[in-house]
């Protein structure tokens, strides 16, 4: 498959460009200033959880070379950074007094990147929570949506109006049900019943954090969260196969966009999920304290699936305690090989689903701005003798994904930013890091980072604000100010 493209549509100045990673995926230094574990930090450490026994101890060793990086998204013309603050440097226990060590991190961090004019995009939670949280029962337990408040709070003093856009939580779905119904992510406890009580506590946590983030910086503060919405495909018009496709809709989507968006769960989940709870975690005035207005609904956008109703029959164990998946009570769904190229991490390349879904989302939600907060690919780099990657497939899957943005916000989405990921290659969770997603190589051991082609491709897009060719000659070599630095 040809990975030529034209130079492509232009987008309107203001557009948002740029990166994001995430505290556990890059900083390292685990065990410096004062950070207290996190549950990534225990089940990285756990035999079998992740791939090669990675962990994210060193990762990229962002903690130490923050300056570094910071100039070379400068060189790359990043406009933004989305980064996420570990909640374990803040609160070494999730409670608590704020560390002022891991504050000065952060803060020193901001600044850095208002320097050279990269706005900030803070996220509060991509998945580490403090491991003293986790014992004491973690997303499943009602009291850490406090904590949470408490530290968002912390946070929000601390980093006050410098920071562009303040995003509560990252993909709540993967901390549910990643890591309650497949078990396949931290803290990797498989019960369904768990993962339905996580999804409405992380749904607390954010309506009381972007609460907690206003109630320092006032009414104004702009607020967002991070879904990872997953886009599922009807395999016909089957009666049949439309009520499968909602009943995973209603899992694995609306029970994050209704209580968040419309201060309401979709009523079939309860039905749905009776084996598994009652929902009696669901207190008086909780759909009021989730339901605040946010400024900009963030998107992580991947892939798509096809879903219908199951042609043969499951057998479910009815003494088994659950049934592990992150399809909680749709064990009559099934899924159908999606047709089309696959990135490393198999997940099928579908940009089509990205402006289906924008369109989507602004037909529900017409007044809701938009920020895709990340997108982009795992291929399995080839490296140059200089460390250089000529990563034409990840540039054509960035390109395609972004002339799907334009397309969407040619039909009226409002679209306010696209931010990859990712800006380097880090600790991919149950995979360590043998899957890269980033625009600058980081290589394993030296930890030496080289800008990607698609990266030389993504400051062009930047500078130019209008897609570059992706084309026989590949753009030139991005020199930056770390090359002499590291040589
Ligand atoms: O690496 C992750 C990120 O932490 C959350 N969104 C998906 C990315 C790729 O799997």
């Amino acid at each position: 498959m040809s990975h030529a493209r034209p130079a492509g549509r232009a987008f309107p100045p203001g557009f948002l460009w740029g990166a994001a990673t995430a505290a556990y995926q890059v900083e390292g230094a685990v065990a410096e200033d004062g950070r207290g574990p996190s549950i990534w930090d225990t089940f990285s450490h756990t035999p079998g959880k992740v791939a090669g026994g990675d962990t994210g101890d060193i990762a990229c060793d962002h903690y130490h070379r923050v300056e570094q990086d910071v100039a070379l998204m400068a060189d790359l013309g990043l406009q933004a950074y989305r980064f996420s603050v570990a909640w374990p440097r803040i609160q070494a226990t999730g409670a608590g007094p704020a560390n002022p060590l891991g504050l000065a991190f952060y803060d020193r961090l901001v600044d850095q990147l208002l320097d050279v004019g990269i706005a900030p995009v803070v996220t509060l939670y991509h998945w580490d929570l403090p491991q003293a949280l986790q014992d004491t029962g973690g997303w499943a337990s009602r009291e850490t949506a406090y904590r949470f408040a408490d530290y968002a709070e912390h946070v929000a003093r601390a980093l006050g109006d410098r920071v562009h856009l303040w995003t509560t939580l990252n993909e709540p779905w993967c901390s549910a049900y990643l890591g309650h119904g497949s078990g396949e992510h931290a803290p990797g406890i498989p019960d369904p019943g768990l993962a339905l009580a996580s999804v409405h506590h992380l749904n607390l946590a954010h309506g009381l954090g972007a609460r907690a983030v206003r109630g320092v910086l006032g009414e104004s503060a702009p607020v967002s969260v991070t879904f990872n919405l997953q886009v599922h495909q009807a395999v016909s018009d089957d009666p049949a196969d439309l009520a499968a496709k909602r009943r995973i809709d209603v899992i694995a989507n609306e029970v994050f966009l209704g209580p968040t968006l419309e201060g309401a769960y979709p009523a079939e989940v309860f039905a749905q999920t009776s084996r598994f709870t009652d929902w009696a975690f669901v207190r008086d005035g909780d759909l009021d304290d989730i339901h605040v207005p946010i400024d900009v609904l963030g998107l992580n956008y991947y892939n798509t699936s096809r879903v219908g109703a199951r042609r043969a029959p499951v057998a479910v164990d009815p003494d088994a305690p659950f049934v592990p998946t992150t399809a909680i009570g749709c064990e009559d769904v099934e899924w159908f090989e999606q047709p089309g190229p696959r990135t490393q991490m198999g997940w099928n390349v579908d940009p089509q689903g990205l402006t289906d879904l924008l369109l989507e989302l602004h037909a529900r939600y017409p007044d809701l701005p938009i920020m895709i907060t990340e997108n982009g690919a795992a291929f399995d780099d080839e490296v140059g003798p200089e460390g250089e990657v000529a990563d034409r497939e990840r540039t054509a899957y960035l390109y395609d994904h972004v002339d799907a943005v334009g397309a969407a916000m040619d039909a009226g989405v409002d679209v306010r930013g696209y931010l990859l990921w990712s800006f380097m290659d880090n600790f991919e969770w149950a995979w360590g890091y043998s899957r890269r997603f980033g625009i600058v190589r980081v290589e394993p051991g030296t930890l030496r980072r080289t800008v990607k082609d698609s990266g030389a491709w993504y400051r062009e897009l930047i500078r130019a604000g209008r897609l570059p060719a992706v084309g026989a000659a590949s753009t030139p070599a991005v020199r930056t100010s770390l090359d002499a630095a590291q040589a």
